[in-house]
């Protein structure tokens, strides 16, 4: 007689999962940052005339723009359509998301007062995100559902500047000219995406990306002294709760050991450095990545062997889990990226 397997052991036996324990895969598990988002027709579709932040706080409108990739790559892991602003919206700071900007805060964070005006998340603030998270997970069956948070460090940037920016330089000022300021509005965010993380593992959520993307900005004594202890109060909170993280960073080179050193179970690596020197760097942890993200512009061989390199540099690490350096970018060819999975999926180990 043969009994079925049960689906929690399904999940907990999926390619994405062994990896980051460490454990022998059946295949490079490969998911992709941004694999939702403006590359997929069909997203562009569902999004007509809807606004980023209002797709954001409607639950069947999230399950649908998560699952695009999933059912057109068949990647080994989803993850969660949002955005790092969105715990500091759903608290109700004044911020929207412009097409073709990103996230523009209106009263941008420079005083105590201000940190203090920012209330903590609790789980009231965002139903909207149990209920997607619980509806995607339902969908998912054996796919793993990555939850994500933004870092202090990237989080504070969009907060400080008021929107994005190069170089982070009113950000710095307040670091390096306010620590008192600045400690208490990296408490601030710390809390609140800890108790993001805490919403989306509680829902269904397997594993948890913390988004520190713009750290590559910091010097390590920097990184070490003003936002390392945050993120690693953040990573502790998340690991509390039994789940995998993921710590991912944008130009981080000098930053990577300190990045799983801060409580990570898999560090992510840009394209920028590679794969071996990271694995070096973060001694026994996972690694996600790396391919250069414009490498889907090339031809599919050129591709597929860069591919094969990044996958074969990964057979060092403790676990490897393929991704591109940074997000699919928004021109990328669906079909691609469609190849790009087969032949990672289909690579003998
Ligand atoms: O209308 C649109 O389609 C807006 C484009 C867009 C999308 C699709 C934004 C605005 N955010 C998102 C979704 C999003 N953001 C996801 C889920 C999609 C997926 O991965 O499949 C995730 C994980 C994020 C996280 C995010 N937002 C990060 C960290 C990841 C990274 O790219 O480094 C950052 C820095 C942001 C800020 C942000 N939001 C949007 C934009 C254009 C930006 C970057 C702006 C800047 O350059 O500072």
């Amino acid at each position: 007689m043969t009994t079925a397997t049960a689906p929690a052991q399904d999940l907990a036996d999926s390619a994405f999962l062994k990896a980051v324990r460490g454990e022998p895969v059946p295949h490079t598990p490969v998911w992709f940052m941004r694999q939702a988002g403006r590359s997929l027709p069909e997203y562009l579709r569902v999004r007509e005339g809807v606004g980023m932040l209002e797709s954001c706080m409607d639950p069947d409108l999230v399950v649908e723009i998560t699952m695009q990739p999933v059912r057109r790559y068949g990647v080994d892991a989803a993850i969660f359509f949002s955005d790092i602003v969105l715990p500091l919206k759903a608290v109700g700071v004044d911020l929207d998301i412009k097409p073709g900007i990103g996230p523009v805060v209106a009263e941008p964070v420079r005083t105590l007062a201000d940190v203090a005006a920012i209330p903590d998340l609790t789980p009231e603030h965002v139903p909207f995100i149990t209920q997607a998270v619980q509806g995607l997970v339902g969908e998912l069956g054996a796919t793993p559902l990555i939850g994500f948070a933004g870092a202090p460090f990237t989080v504070a940037s969009y907060l400080v500047e008021g929107g994005p920016s190069k170089e982070h330089a009113k950000t710095k000022a307040m670091m390096f000219g306010a620590p008192e300021v600045w400690e208490a509005l990296m408490a601030k965010i710390a809390g609140i995406a800890a108790a993001y993380l805490e919403v989306q593992v509680a829902a269904g959520a397997s594993a948890v990306q913390l988004f520190d993307s713009w750290a590559g900005a910091l010097t390590p004594a920097d990184y070490v002294e003003h936002v390392m202890p945050h993120s690693a109060r953040v990573l502790e909170r998340a690991g509390a709760l039994g789940v995998p993280r993921i710590h991912f960073g944008v130009g981080t080179s000098n930053l990577l050991g300190l990045m799983g050193q801060a409580g990570a179970d898999v560090v992510g690596v840009d394209w920028r450095t590679p794969l071996t020197q990271a694995i070096g760097q973060v001694g026994d942890r996972a690694v996600q990545g790396n391919l250069d993200p414009t490498l889907v512009f090339a031809p599919t061989d050129v591709m597929t062997s860069r591919a094969a390199e990044v996958i074969e540099a990964g057979r060092a690490a403790r676990g490897h889990v393929f991704n591109l350096g940074h997000g699919v970018i928004p021109s990328t060819d669906p079909d691609q990226l469609a190849r790009l999975t087969e032949f990672v999926q289909s690579y003998p180990l």
